[in-house]
């Protein structure tokens, strides 16, 4: 078992992930914590050099296949590089995205084999396996919405349609289901510091933030 706590953002595209991620680590930094604010794809120079192959260019450039063996691939080296060295000296990582962003969008949102994501997650991650993970929800044309607004953003999953969103949004909360005791649903329509609040209380909820 990891000294540190891992605590993963999850959710459709334009969902505040990246913006709650900001607070909630400001706040975990304000009780006196270490914590590792990284990011997936990316997070390590490998990871984030596997970023900018699998996220510029045409929405059907690579197959879910392939998508997912590169996620994996940069996956590998995020968490040897970064998030296993982190937790093991008791430091918090909080990422924005990680295993369950395979899971919905190449998986249930892409049609990859379930079979295949999970083999690789029980050689790629091993025992390095998210305490909690935040699932930010929200109407699909919303998240596409606010996605759309800000500035600078890759586009290739953005670009893919409607019905591709519509799965994966159901495919975060597939994961959700399965999984409650690692999982919290946030409602990601309020305002920033609505959405703030209900991550903090779900975070409190799960994990000792005395600890
Ligand atoms: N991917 C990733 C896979 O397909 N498989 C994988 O295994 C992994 C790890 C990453 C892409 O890679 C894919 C998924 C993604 O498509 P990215 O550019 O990092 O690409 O995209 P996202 O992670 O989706 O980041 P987004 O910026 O789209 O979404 P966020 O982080 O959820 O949203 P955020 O915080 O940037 O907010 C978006 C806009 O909305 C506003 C913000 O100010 C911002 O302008 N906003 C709000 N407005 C009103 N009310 C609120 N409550 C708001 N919260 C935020």
């Amino acid at each position: 078992m990891q000294p540190g706590q891992f605590i993963t953002l999850e959710g459709g595209e334009g969902a505040g992930k990246s913006t709650q991620l900001v607070r909630l680590v400001t706040r975990l930094r304000d009780g006196g914590r270490e914590v590792v604010a990284t990011r997936e794809p990316g997070g390590s120079p490998g990871g984030e050099a596997i970023r900018e192959l699998v996220l510029k260019g045409n929405a059907d450039r690579w197959s879910p296949v392939t998508e997912t063996l590169l996620m994996y691939a940069a996956r590998r080296d995020h968490i040897e590089r970064v998030i296993r060295p982190a937790l093991e000296r008791g430091a918090w990582v909080v990422c924005d995205r990680f295993s369950d962003s395979t899971r919905a969008y190449q998986g249930a949102a892409g049609g990859a084999d379930p079979a295949l994501i999970a083999a690789l997650e029980t050689f790629i991650l091993e025992d390095t396996r998210p305490d909690m993970t935040l699932i930010f929800d929200l109407p699909v044309e919303v998240g596409l919405e606010r996605a759309h607004a800000r500035a600078g953003a890759e586009m290739r999953f953005e670009s893919k349609g409607q019905a591709f969103h519509e799965r994966l949004r159901e495919g975060f909360l597939a994961i959700a289901r399965a999984e409650p005791e690692r999982c919290a649903v946030i409602d990601a329509t309020g305002s920033l510091d609505e959405v703030e609040e209900a991550v903090w209380a779900a975070v409190w909820g799960r994990i000792s933030v005395h600890g």
